[in-house]
């Protein structure tokens, strides 16, 4: 952000002075040029305005206008000048309007106030700037100069998992107004409607009234509703599917939809075609987009959507460069599905796809870690990219809510993003979420934000600021472990306190399992040091520590087996990278300690995994793995894996085990005669379990009923070539 003060201004300013002006920080997303223009005064709104339009003009500014300044309307010298480029209303400001879309000129003066917008939106988003300025209270005489620097921000809607619901999505779109991000891509991978099996089919009357007051919404508060469909699990290259597509295209028009876009992700086989599909969109894109003249150009979702995945001799992106129309944007998510986006991964992508690509950036989505709260800082992409893309859409969690602490940094990101500052952005947005309450929600977030091990291998920093203070506590330091101490103390009375917060109920309902997992860590926390100092205290509450520590570790535990327990990643962790193992260890070595000097034999280990996997199927080799009661469960992954000839997945116990049954979902029928099941003592003499599978039916299962312990459990590719199945399911149950 630029700031100026004019010269005789500046030598007069003192710091106190500053405390009564418009605090810019707060001006989300950060504004681009900011300029004091008068002395320090400041303008407290008049009880009335005489607001001066152009009839007609900017009817969702207006509206949102209405709300921030009500019932003060009427005759004043006091005018509020609003309008965009070309109205009559603000002819006179017509220069200072930045020349770029969606941008606005907004000037506060002692008499008046004036917004005169680029265009519609430009005039919406400088009235949300107003709104921010008018919350604070004090109004700085000012004139601000904004716009973008991406064209298309916002949102993607698609991950797999409980769809948003239609209240979620409502506060979602006016919260997406507020912030300037002006895209929300509908494709939520389990609306049977988007996707497979019924894409074809027209919404029942109950989804499409919901549809149409979203895109009402979305209008009011200035945000394109892109309406998505992924045909490809089970398109043909025929004229009747191209016409299904069309005809539902045309359904979802007259349900007031103006945006499309056709995904063709997480999919195999004939809807992978490169020349098929660019016919295909080129024929939506002449046919439909382009006649309707009033519809944003359509965007489209690669098969192959990053380039960890991308064959480039196979030719599949250089089709889609060469040969789809230059209008249509193409949807990329970097060097792999979860990754951060830089220069080089513009470098490398656009010159292939013949154009800018559209950032689907996945962040803070959880679908593949769906035990963990993604609400930590959103850092990770480049400053230096505002050139390079043509938009930037952040695929979020399924606790929508939860989701704006990361939303929030994304649309900063978009807006402004050489002035984009991670640490800053991520506090005013847990400020704006839960202002009263924001201090303890900052505590516990940043607590909650690494994703735990995962398929993707794509972590975020945890408990960052506290990380030095446990380092000088293991090397035995008295002053960290009181930090500490502290530090848990502050977390329970955090989550404690937001348990019962009713500022934002919505939030509280998505995240109450996490915070009852971070109430328990910070009791946790201060039963293990609590130990250590009886310890070096030689004091009798050692015991009274202890018996708590391992009753909060069975709680923990308990709830981890008992609340969100959804089949991919059941469970909830929080404090997982850093909090949790550091008083783990602690727990660990004051026990060990305590042992010693009191010659006695309590258990020392904290968490135990005997179970490792190793694989050389590239997508599964990091692929997490954990017992759960009798289960020993791989977790799934939602993507297309690639599995070569030979290649296997195996499990090795570090004990024998008596195993009873493997159950397998491959997400493909008829495919268990393609694949070997062996259990093995020694890891040198296998045998054979035969695989059973149902016809019409995916799920498989492997009857291993030996007597005998097993430590080793593997799953090949027996059938000579490269095979490519989903990974739905892979769990072995034990015997009792
Ligand atoms: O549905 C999404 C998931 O939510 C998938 C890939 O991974 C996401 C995270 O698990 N489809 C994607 S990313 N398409 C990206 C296209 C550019």
């Amino acid at each position: 952000m630029k700031h100026y003060f004019l010269p005789l201004f500046c030598l007069m300013l003192g710091g106190a002075s500053l405390q009564a002006q418009t605090n810019t920080n707060l001006l989300q997303p950060k504004v681009q040029e900011f300029q004091l223009t008068e002395t320090s005064e400041t303008l407290t709104l008049p009880e009335s305005y005489n607001l001066v339009v152009t009839e007609g003009s900017c009817p969702h500014a207006l509206e949102a206008l209405k709300q921030i300044m009500p019932n003060k309307e009427g005759k004043s010298k006091f005018q509020v000048i609003v309008g965009k480029k070309g109205d009559k209303a603000v002819k006179k400001y017509a220069k200072k309007i930045p020349q770029k879309k969606e941008g606005y000129y907004l000037e506060v003066q002692k008499n008046r106030i004036v917004i005169a917008g680029a265009d519609q939106r430009g005039t919406f988003y400088g009235v949300q700037t107003l709104g921010q300025m008018i919350r604070q209270g004090q109004m700085s005489i000012c004139a601000i100069e904004d716009y973008p620097d991406i064209e298309f921000r916002g949102v993607v809607e698609g991950f797999y998992g409980t769809p948003w619901s239609h209240e979620a999505r409502m506060r979602q779109l006016e919260f997406y107004g507020k912030n300037k991000m002006n895209t929300y891509i509908y494709g939520p991978k389990d609306d049977p409607y988007h996707s497979s099996p019924n894409w074809r089919k027209p919404y029942p009357e109950k989804e499409a009234a919901q549809i149409h007051e979203l895109v009402e919404q979305a209008a009011r508060n200035e945000v394109d509703f892109v309406w998505a469909i992924h045909p490809g699990k089970d398109i043909k290259w025929t004229n009747e599917d191209r016409d299904a597509l069309i005809q539902k295209f045309e359904a979802m028009y007259q349900l007031g939809v103006r945006s499309f876009a056709v995904f063709f992700d997480d999919i195999w086989g004939e809807g992978t075609n490169p020349n098929k599909q660019a016919e295909l969109l080129n024929y939506i894109d002449n046919e439909f987009i382009q006649k309707k003249h009033d519809v944003t150009p359509l965007v489209m979702c690669p098969t192959e959507y990053n380039k960890s995945w991308s064959n480039v001799k196979g030719g599949y992106l250089t089709t889609l460069g060469e040969k789809l129309n230059p209008s249509i944007h193409i949807m990329w998510t970097g060097d792999r599905v979860i990754a951060c986006i830089d220069k080089p991964t513009l470098d490398w992508i656009n010159p292939l796809i013949k154009r800018k690509a559209y950032i689907w950036w996945n962040f803070p989505v959880s679908d593949y870690v769906r035990d963990h709260l993604l609400l930590g800082p959103t850092y990770g992409n480049a400053l230096d990219i505002k050139d390079d893309m043509s938009g930037f859409v952040s695929n979020p969690m399924e606790r929508a809510e939860a989701s704006k602490i990361s939303l929030y940094s994304v649309a900063d990101y978009t807006w402004n993003m050489e002035s984009y500052d991670s640490i800053s952005s991520w506090k005013n947005a847990i400020k704006d979420l839960l202002p009263q309450n924001c201090s303890y929600l900052e505590l516990f977030a940043s607590h909650s934000s690494d994703l735990g091990p995962n398929g993707h291998g794509f972590r975020r920093d945890e408990s960052t600021d506290l990380q030095p203070t446990l380092k000088a506590m293991k090397q035995g330091e008295q002053k960290a472990l009181e930090s500490v101490l502290a530090e848990c103390k502050n977390l329970e009375t955090a989550c404690d306190i937001l348990l019962a917060d009713t500022e934002n109920p919505y939030l509280i309902e998505e995240i109450r399992p996490w915070l009852k997992q971070g109430k328990l860590l910070g009791e946790y926390g201060q039963s293990v040091l609590l130990m250590i100092k009886a310890i070096q205290q030689k004091d009798d509450a050692f015991m009274t520590h202890y018996n708590r520590a391992r009753s909060l570790q069975a709680q923990m535990y308990e709830l981890d087996m008992t609340e969100n327990q959804n089949p991919y990643q059941p469970g909830v962790k929080v404090g997982s990278l850093v909090l949790l193992p550091s008083l783990n260890e602690m727990f660990t070595k004051a026990i060990t300690e305590y042992n010693t000097k009191n010659n006695t034999n309590l258990d020392a280990k904290a968490e135990y995994n005997p179970y490792t996997l190793t694989s050389d199927v590239p997508q599964l080799k990091i692929q997490p793995v954990r017992a759960r009661h009798q289960d020993v469960n791989v977790s799934p992954s939602n993507e297309v894996i690639k599995w070569p000839a030979n290649a296997s997945l195996q499990i090795a116990s570090d004990q024998p085990v008596r195993m009873q049954q493997l159950y397998l979902d491959l997400g493909t029928k008829d495919i268990a005669s393609s694949f070997r099941l062996e259990t093995s003592a020694d890891g040198q003499n296998w045998t054979a379990v035969p695989l059973n599978q149902a016809a019409d039916n995916t799920e498989i299962t492997g009857a291993i009923n030996s007597a005998a312990g097993q430590s080793y459990i593997r799953l090949v590719n027996a059938s000579g070539k490269e095979l490519q199945v989903y990974f739905k399911k892979f769990t072995l149950r034990l015997q009792k």
